[in-house]
């Protein structure tokens, strides 16, 4: 037997980018833990990171290379792959071609994928769900800086005294950052004012929520910038020492938003609120503004994001600790993507097509003469290009476009239609079924190479599981079709370090400090310390050294060395809603989940908080379309629609919805926010705008409903609703029809997999419009169970669930109560999860308040509840709050 051992490495989801400590036992069982010795966590990991054990298991997973869904060997496919690709650039140029990956992929996989579409196929068409993501901040940061710099550390946020998370809902999305501002704000004080148009969990726990009208961040950030100029309380000698253009940008934020009213107007706030925030900001000085997709995702949030960085250049307020503009990174390797110039407008190591000398650069050290030499097509632009047929080869990497891209039916109807779609992935996807050629993929824990996260520190991704099948990491997968295209000298890495070397030498190559992307001082890092690797932050000149924060000496990577003020003035939102589509429509993510939820969706407490797709409305408008909580919606916009349970909370404004980004057609039958999102993009950075499109909300006349409790993995069909959700032993599947009970029972009956008559118990009540059902396996434990009624009349599940994880053998007393739909022993629904990490249910935490524990220590030491990542204290303090209030009355 192996001997127990322990590897450290790094979270794969956010940009946070924990380090984790993976413990493989001598039986090969692997459990994962915070490393306590990683800069960015100390050894916290929030929900999602300490669930990262339970994704190891290999359901699901592509085992081997397929072409035309059957499989075939890796030759076969790396053959196809590559004559496809050459011929198209043969019969229709290099333009023909192109790569849509991902800030998931790691350092050197995105390194060599860029390396062969801009070097060697010679297109600029590559582009990366970065897109998405961050393309609005690297726009943003290269007009003020002039390269793509995020100047702060984490650090700062402990020695700030003022945070303002705007656009960002971090208590979900960075929860580990999260609770490091929260012990700021309770060692030292530290104000949080939360700018958002939802009342989010971040919101929960701030000084100050700006609910402001979505889109007005402009206004908002204008406004401060006007007021901290009428208070005198900019640094003048900063801005003249250090920067260009102040007078145009103070003069437009002037006439844009003269005066705090004329702000509180336009954002939809109160103006003692705006004034609060404007006050608080101009008398500290040290403040630290984070933002996000709130930000980056609108079809102005270049402007948004210079509205924010103007605020503090005008203060004199950054690369000084607990200061500074902080753009936070999505993904965990967003930052990564950035640095090898993954996006199709950058060429590479923060060098882009504007000037020949960078392309002259990049061609000798790569010596490849065919270099592209314009940028390629973003990723709105590159599937518009597939639709019309002028991409005809298509190689899709660690992302899942047929959800997560905007106006996704047309992504969708490109894909059918394009010549030839090369997928990689760890899994089948929505994405994956329009791949002509499908590439098995090795995942976390297999995979070995870097990261680079919010903070610029770079840290190890290593593997501690061998690749299940014949799964490859991406980079030897792309090396593999760059040899045969024949440009294999180019592409002769035997392992991720000779890669990172490579790529360490390009940051450094020709670079006398006009690029502050310098980590040339790992360019010889020998393979020992390469797998030996401490995270550290870039720039790294020299060997060992490394520095923390940037501009902390007033000079920038601009021509003239200053900073440049760019003026914006607030623009009208992309679009308004009018009354064929009232709603302004939101989307974004949920705790829980990742992304598309590939991994995620299949660990059972992670599904635990929000089981089912739902579409947040305020009371009022529930009210007003006749809808009540659980309702099934019909929710649709100009470009799509999808069905959703509401949920009413007083978390929305009046007017606006929110729908999670999650759910794709593996999880529920048409749910993802993806087929409502418009494509319009911001016009400087090309990012789509996510976060708001006009929508429209009816009930969905429903027949009946039913549940299905199974051993087995189903993508049902024919159902008008469906979705599921993982639970221990299985999954279950909510079923919802428009037809009649007795039609509906006879639909849901056809799910059920009883091989044997014998094995089914049934019972059907004397009207035919209940129905109960399971099936026995032959150790006589339940299989699976069916459930289907009219409307709300379906009997409780809990027991019926638990089955599934027992296995155990049923009396004849269970057969009368699964029968009866009745459960023979008290099972007190928990109610919601709302604590993943001890799975405890919100009728338990309420039961606990109830009898006496009335903060959050108490329900911590009784319950646990809230205790290990603290992503959900913020959901239990409300619990407690509500009680409170309950008992004032
Ligand atoms: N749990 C979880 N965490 C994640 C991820 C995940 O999938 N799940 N994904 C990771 C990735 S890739 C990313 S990019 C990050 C995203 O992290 P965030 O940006 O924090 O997440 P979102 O929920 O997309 O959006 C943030 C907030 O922007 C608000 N917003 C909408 N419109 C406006 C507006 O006009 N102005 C302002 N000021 N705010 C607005 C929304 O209401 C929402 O609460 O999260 C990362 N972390
Ligand atoms: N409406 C709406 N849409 C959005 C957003 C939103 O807020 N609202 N947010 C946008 C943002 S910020 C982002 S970042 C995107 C994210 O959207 P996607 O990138 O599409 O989401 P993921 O589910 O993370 O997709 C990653 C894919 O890579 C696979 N994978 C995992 N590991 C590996 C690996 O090592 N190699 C390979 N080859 N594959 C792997 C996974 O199985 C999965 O299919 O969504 C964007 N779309
Ligand atoms: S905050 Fe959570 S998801 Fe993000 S890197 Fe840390 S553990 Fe992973
Ligand atoms: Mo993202």
């Amino acid at each position: 037997m192996a001997e127990a051992r322990e590897v450290r490495t790094t979270c794969p989801y956010c940009g946070v980018g924990c380090g984790v400590l993976a413990e493989i036992a001598a039986d090969g069982t692997t459990t994962v833990r915070g490393d306590p010795e990683h800069p960015a966590n100390f050894g916290r990991l929030c929900s999602k990171g300490s669930a990262l054990g339970e994704t190891l298991g290999l359901e699901g997973r592509l085992l081997q290379p397929e072409v035309l869904g059957k499989p075939a060997s890796w030759d076969e496919a790396l053959d196809l792959v590559a004559s496809k690709f050459s011929q198209a650039i043969a019969e229709h140029g290099p333009d023909a071609v192109a790569f849509y990956v991902s800030g998931q992929l790691l350092t050197e996989d995105y390194y060599v994928a860029n390396k062969l579409m801009k070097g060697f196929v010679g297109s600029g068409n590559i582009d990366t769900n970065s897109r998405l993501c961050m393309a609005s901040s690297v726009a943003g940061h290269r007009r003020a800086f002039g390269e793509d710099i995020v100047p702060g550390v984490y650090e700062d946020f402990e020695c700030a005294d003022l945070i303002v998370l705007t656009g960002s809902n971090t208590a979900w999305c960075h929860p580990v950052l999260y609770q490091r501002m929260l012990a700021a704000r309770r060692e030292r004080g530290t104000k949080i004012v939360v700018i958002d148009p939802r009342r989010t969990a971040t919101a929960d726990e701030c000084d100050l929520h700006l609910a402001l009208d979505p889109g007005t961040d402009v206004l908002m950030f204008n406004g401060l910038l006007a007021y901290l100029v009428q208070a005198e309380k900019i640094d003048t000698g900063f801005i003249r020492d250090h920067t260009s253009g102040f007078d145009a940008a103070a003069g437009l934020a002037g006439a844009d938003a003269p005066t705090i009213a004329r702000v509180a107007k336009g954002c939809g706030l109160a103006a003692a609120d705006v004034r609060a925030f404007y006050d608080l900001f101009a008398g500290t000085e040290r403040t630290v503004t984070v933002y996000s997709q709130g930000v980056n995702q609108s079809a102005h949030g270049t402007d948004k994001v210079n509205a924010i960085i103007n605020c503090h250049l005008a203060t004199g307020r950054i690369g000084k600790p607990g200061m500074g503009p902080f753009s936070v990174t999505g993904q965990p390797n967003a930052m990564g993507g950035r640095e090898v110039g993954g996006l199709a407008n950058q060429l590479a190591a923060h060098m882009d097509f504007a000037d020949e000398a960078n392309i002259d650069r990049v061609s000798r050290f790569w010596n490849a003469p065919n270099i592209a030499r314009r940028g390629g097509l973003k990723a709105v632009d590159m599937f518009q290009a597939v639709a019309d047929g002028r991409i005809k080869a298509l190689w899709v990497m660690g992302t899942n476009p047929a959800v997560s891209m905007p106006d996704a039916s047309r992504v969708r109807a490109a894909l059918a239609k394009c010549e030839f779609v090369v997928v990689s992935d760890v899994t089948r996807t929505d994405t994956t079924r329009y791949a002509d050629v499908l590439l098995p993929a090795a995942a976390w824990g297999e995979k070995d190479g870097t990261v680079t996260n919010s903070e610029r520190r770079l840290s190890r991704q290593r593997p501690f599981l061998p690749p299940p099948g014949v799964a490859r990491a991406d980079w030897r997968i792309v090396c593999e079709v760059a040899a045969r295209m024949g440009f294999g000298d180019a592409f002769t890495y035997q392992t991720p370090a000779e890669i990172f070397r490579e790529h360490a030498a390009l940051s450094a190559f020709e670079n006398a400090g006009g690029r502050l992307f310098d980590i040339g001082g790992m360019a010889d890092l020998s393979d020992e310390d390469y797998s030996a690797f401490a995270p550290r932050h870039w720039p790294v000149l020299e060997r060992g050294e490394q520095q923390t924060r940037l501009f902390g000496d007033g000079r920038f990577p601009t021509p003239d060395g200053r900073a440049r003020f760019v003026p914006v003035r607030q623009e009208a939102t992309a679009f308004s809603v009018d009354v064929d589509y009232p709603l302004a429509l939101n989307t974004g993510r949920l705790r829980d989940q990742w992304h598309t939820m590939t991994r995620t969706g299949n660990v059972p407490r992670l599904m635990a908080h929000a089981p089912e797709p739902a579409v947040e409305l305020h009371p009022a408008d529930a009210a007003a379309h006749r809808l009540k909580d659980g309702d099934l919606a019909h929710l649709s916009t100009r470009f799509g629609s999808v069905r959703a349970r509401v949920r009413v909370t007083e978390a929305q404004r009046r007017g606006q919805a929110f729908m999670p980004m999650h759910w794709s057609g593996q999880f529920a039958a048409r749910a993802a926010a993806g087929l409502l999102s418009s494509p319009v993009t911001d016009p400087h950075s090309g990012q789509p705008e996510l976060k708001h499109v006009p929508a429209r909300i009816v009930r969905e006349n429903t027949g009946w409903t039913g549940v299905l409790i199974t051993r087995r993995d189903l993508r049902p069909t024919g159902f008008v609703h469906w979705s599921r959700h993982a639970v221990d032993g299985g999954w279950v599947y909510e079923l919802t029809g428009t037809e009649p009970p007795d039609q509906g029972i006879l639909l849901a009956r056809k799910l059920l997999g009883v091989q044997r008559r014998d094995q089914l118990l049934e019972y059907t009540d004397r009207r035919g419009l209940a129905y109960r059902a399971a099936a026995i396996d032959d150790g006589g434990a339940m299989a699976e169970a069916l459930l289907a009624a009219a409307p709300d009349q379906l009997p409780a599940r809990d027991w019926l669930v638990s089955l599934l994880a027992t296995r155990q053998k049923l009396s004849t007393a269970d057969r009368h109560a699964l029968l009866s739909g009745r459960s023979p022993v008290p099972m007190p629904a928990i109610g919601r999860v709302v604590c993943a990490c001890f799975h405890v249910g919100a009728n338990q935490l309420a039961s606990a308040v109830a009898s006496g524990c009335d903060s959050l220590e108490a329900i911590g030491s009784t319950l646990r509840a809230g205790t290990n990542c603290g992503s959900c204290r913020s959901e239990i303090r409300a619990i407690i709050d509500a009680r409170h209030i309950q008992a004032a009355e």
